[in-house]
């Protein structure tokens, strides 16, 4: 331990250790000036894992970013609620032809979001470099994903299967595409879909129980993605879980919620196990240690209908740095699991 540590505690030390680092990465700016566009825009959407993508390699950092903003744009048009169906779905569905022309623009969203749409020419003469091997992966998970948002604009999330059919689109198709990318980086071996799907699915699930409050309180209309088949058995609408008269079968759904989540667990540590690159290692098993940790914080707690439940932030930064190594993974994921069985 540094001084700092020695003072402080390991938390605040982890947070200096990766405010140095985050505050190294962003002065390091890109010549051109569409690569500088897309690195400062990853680092106002997505704070930690920005840097976290910066540790691959040149190569597949770049095919990553790219990767990822595309991503945030489709998400972008899938979002905004003001944008009406007819136009909503022709986007969704011809995004991947979009991606193509560099002179293509949709105005949409808000706040950074925003920006990325006014400015996504940026994004697509950086698409525009990658090597041919990454634009195809990009262009067929982006041409997957569009339909499958289309398909949920008009349907619910009726069954335990469209839950996982819908989390499949916004992020199993992702964990599928990142595994196109390490293969065609010639660093991995390309993984079986059905993991590289687990993987996404995992964090996804994650992020549609912790984000219960925020996505039933969205203004002008609610956002639902806990499955009915779940919530039904509890109570009769899904903003009845967040009532005070409710919360004991609140976190009796929120629990099932969790436990439906962990079959993944199993899938992802099978996936994380066979990748080769300690890079591609970090890159992937950062998120889920995160994920699992935020499993164990949301497990019979009722603040999940109160507020948001969000990890300390010394923790996350404590998992950043000391995840380096398949056997730190297994350590991380053994600790969480035992918090989860005590709470169990
Ligand atoms: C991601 C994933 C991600 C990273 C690494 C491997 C993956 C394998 C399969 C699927 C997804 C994988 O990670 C990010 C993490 C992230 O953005 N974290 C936020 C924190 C937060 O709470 O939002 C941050 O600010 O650091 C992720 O959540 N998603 C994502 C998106 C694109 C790519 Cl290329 C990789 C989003 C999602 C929906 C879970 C797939």
């Amino acid at each position: 331990m540094g001084v700092v540590g020695a003072v402080l505690g390991p938390e605040a030390e982890a947070l200096v250790r990766l405010r140095v680092a985050a505050g190294r990465l962003r002065r390091e700016v890109p010549a051109d000036e569409h690569w500088a566009f897309a690195y400062s825009m990853l680092h106002r959407v997505s704070r930690s894992f920005a840097l976290v993508i910066q540790q691959l390699g040149p190569d597949l950092r770049n095919a990553v970013c790219v990767f990822y903003l595309v991503l945030r744009a489709l998400d972008t048009v899938e979002d905004d609620t003001s944008i009406p169906t007819e136009v909503k779905v022709p986007i969704l569905q011809e995004f991947h032809h979009h991606i193509y022309n560099r002179d293509w623009h949709f105005s949409c969203g808000t706040k950074d979001y925003k920006i990325l749409m006014d400015k996504f020419h940026y994004v697509l003469t950086a698409f525009l470099e990658l090597g041919s091997g990454y634009q195809e992966a990009i262009e067929e998970i982006t041409r997957r994903m569009g339909a499958g948002m289309a398909k949920f604009i008009c349907k619910e999330v009726e069954t335990v299967d469209d839950y996982d059919e819908y989390c499949h689109y916004v992020a199993g198709l992702v964990g599928i595409g990142l595994s196109r990318l390490f293969h065609a980086a010639g660093l991995e071996d390309l993984a079986p879909e059905s993991l590289s799907n687990s993987m996404g699915l995992f964090l996804q699930k994650v992020n549609i129980t912790r984000d219960y409050l925020e996505d039933i309180n969205e203004i002008p209309k609610s956002r639902m993605f806990w499955p009915r088949e779940i919530w039904s058995k509890y109570v009769d609408k899904l903003e009845d879980l967040k009532y005070e008269e409710n919360s004991v079968k609140a976190v009796k759904c929120l629990n099932e919620m969790v436990t439906n989540g962990l079959i993944h667990t199993e899938d992802c540590l099978r996936y994380m196990s066979a990748l080769k690159d300690i890079a591609v290692l970090r890159f992937c098993a950062i998120p889920q240690v995160m994920a699992l940790a935020t499993y164990a914080l949301c497990y019979n707690n009722v603040n999940v209908f109160r507020g948001v439940v969000k990890m300390r932030r010394g923790l996350t930064a404590r998992i950043i740095n000391e995840t380096n190594s398949m056997s730190d993974v297994y350590t991380a994921f053994y600790e969480f699991s035992s918090l989860l069985e005590r709470k169990v």
